[in-house]
């Protein structure tokens, strides 16, 4: 089964086989992590983006969903695009974080990747309160790598890239509750 792990870092920095960009439904950059990864990534990440919205995405990546492009000059091989629910204090969207996690884990064994670098997918710009998304993913991760293993997954790291010394002590607290 996978090993999850946490690191405090720049998520752009990691030498892994696909990094997790917490994109939008339009796939053409913007701030955060995505303005982090198409501006260290280069514009091939971006001219694959720009098919895809050609291609099969004509309407944009629904919130949920994962896709992957080249990593350009990340030191990884792909970059897989996902979707997070903006905040809503409202409407519970937890199922839509969760998956999230699920799809680009889904999209990552059908690349054949081995190492996953995953930011806090939505508890940037998007709003969502940071334990609670640190729960969301953890669980998720958690229960996506155990059923996988039983189906031969070769993912065998998913690695947490926490931007602040805040966020990573939220993700250890979580990491250690389970
Ligand atoms: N490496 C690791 N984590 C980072 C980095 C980095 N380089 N930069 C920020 N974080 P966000 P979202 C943390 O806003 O909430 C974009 O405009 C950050 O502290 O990147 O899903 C997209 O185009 C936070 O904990 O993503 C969308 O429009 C986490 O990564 C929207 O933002 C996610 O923050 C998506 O918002």
């Amino acid at each position: 089964m996978a090993h999850i792990t946490l690191v405090r870092g720049d998520i752009t920095e990691q030498a892994v086989d696909a990094v997790v960009n917490a994109a939008n439904s339009s796939l053409l950059g913007g701030g955060g992590v995505d303005g982090a990864i198409h501006r260290r990534g280069g514009p091939q990440i971006l001219a694959e983006c720009r098919r895809l919205r050609d291609s099969r995405y004509g309407r944009g990546l629904p919130t949920g969903r994962a896709v992957a492009t080249t990593a350009g000059r990340l030191p990884a091989r792909w970059v897989i695009h996902t979707v997070g629910p903006v905040w809503s204090r409202e409407e519970d969207r937890s199922a839509l974080l969760a998956s999230c996690y699920r799809e680009s884990l889904r999209v990552a064994d059908e690349l054949g990747a081995r190492t996953v670098a995953f930011p806090a997918i939505s508890t940037g710009i998007y709003g969502w309160p940071l334990d609670d998304g640190a729960a969301i993913a953890l669980r998720t991760v958690r229960e996506v790598t155990q059923a996988a293993a039983g189906e031969g997954s070769q993912v065998d790291e998913v690695r947490f890239v926490l931007f602040d010394q805040t966020a990573y002590e939220v993700f250890e607290a979580e990491l250690d509750r389970a």
